[in-house]
């Protein structure tokens, strides 16, 4: 079946989904995206996804010419041109389209796309047996530089140098730190560890992205009667915890139980890390957008 991508509002084949040269995301990174996912013919978390996307938006006063009504329909409406139950959504929003820094100088009609793509995942066996991760040498950008709840494509130059000396040594996933030397997050995940009962993840103020997928983890663990609290976490904490665990669209809930060579705890994914997998494959099957009515 062929591929369709909707840009602009228009659903093309793919192979006819043609994008200026001169697009201020392409040129600068000048857009914010989201990655969103369908479980089995429902959109998990789709409105919070789209009002993350505005709110980058916002914050970088870009303007996206539709509302977020529209956004979640054309959403739904793309997902159900490809015919998919079970995919990944690429939303990505560009500035507009013109060559040069100024947005004064550049048609200011942001540039919308939304793809659909069958998902790769870690292999169930990483679930089972948990991740191997490294530190990069790579930081997060400080907030007074961008904010890192801004989820806006430029910044990601980044996080893709951090997964590439992940790549290096065959691990799993790369912890970024903050200028301060704690962790702020992996490159497309966020972390969480257990200590004594309690989990612990960094603040966004710590260079987080407010993940949706680190929301869901902490009411889930709530609810469960595991108190969650954000702090700081340092490579030490990470290094000595009971626990430890990233979250996000892509990875969903996946135990980490190596760190630079060292186990945590025995280095296999802890009881309560499995408890919360548990809780948010049921919540990933029952909540959600219906595509299909
Ligand atoms: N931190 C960063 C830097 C991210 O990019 C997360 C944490 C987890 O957030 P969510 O809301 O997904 O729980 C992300 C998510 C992509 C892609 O297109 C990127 C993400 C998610 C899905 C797809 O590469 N990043």
């Amino acid at each position: 079946m062929a591929e369709y991508v909707n840009l602009n509002g228009t659903l093309h084949p793919a192979q006819d989904a043609h994008l200026s040269i001169y697009d201020h995301g392409f040129l600068y990174g000048d857009g914010v995206f989201e990655g969103i996912r369908a479980y089995d013919g429902r959109v998990f978390r789709l409105d919070e996804h789209v009002a993350r996307l505005y709110r980058s938006a916002l914050a970088l006063a870009i303007e996206i010419s539709i509302r977020p009504d529209q956004m979640r329909a054309a959403i739904l409406e793309t997902v159900r041109a490809n015919e998919m139950r079970s995919c990944y959504i690429r939303v990505s929003v560009s500035r507009g389209v013109g060559l040069g820094l100024d947005p004064e100088h550049i048609d200011r009609t942001s540039t919308i796309v939304i793809s659909t793509k069958q998902l790769r995942l870690y292999p169930q066996s990483m679930y089972d047996n948990g991740l191997e991760v490294v530190t990069a040498s790579t930081r997060v950008p400080p907030a007074v530089c961008i904010d890192p709840q801004i989820k806006s494509l430029g910044r990601y130059i980044n996080n893709i140098l951090a997964k590439m000396e992940a790549n290096r040594v065959g691990a799993g996933e790369a912890l970024m730190l903050n200028m301060a030397g704690n962790v702020a997050e992996a490159t497309g995940d966020n972390l969480f560890i257990i200590r004594g009962g309690e989990l612990i993840t960094p603040p966004t103020s710590e260079g987080a992205l407010v993940g949706i997928t680190r929301l869901a983890a902490m009411e889930i663990a709530r609810s469960q009667g595991i108190p969650v609290r954000e702090a700081p976490v340092t490579l030490y904490d990470c290094y000595t915890a009971d626990e430890a665990f990233l979250t996000g669209t892509a990875a969903e809930v996946i135990p980490m139980v190596r760190l630079d060579c060292r186990n945590i705890a025995d280095g296999k994914p802890g009881p309560l890390t499995r408890g919360i997998i548990e809780a948010f494959r049921v919540c990933t099957a029952t909540e959600g957008a219906p595509i299909y009515d």
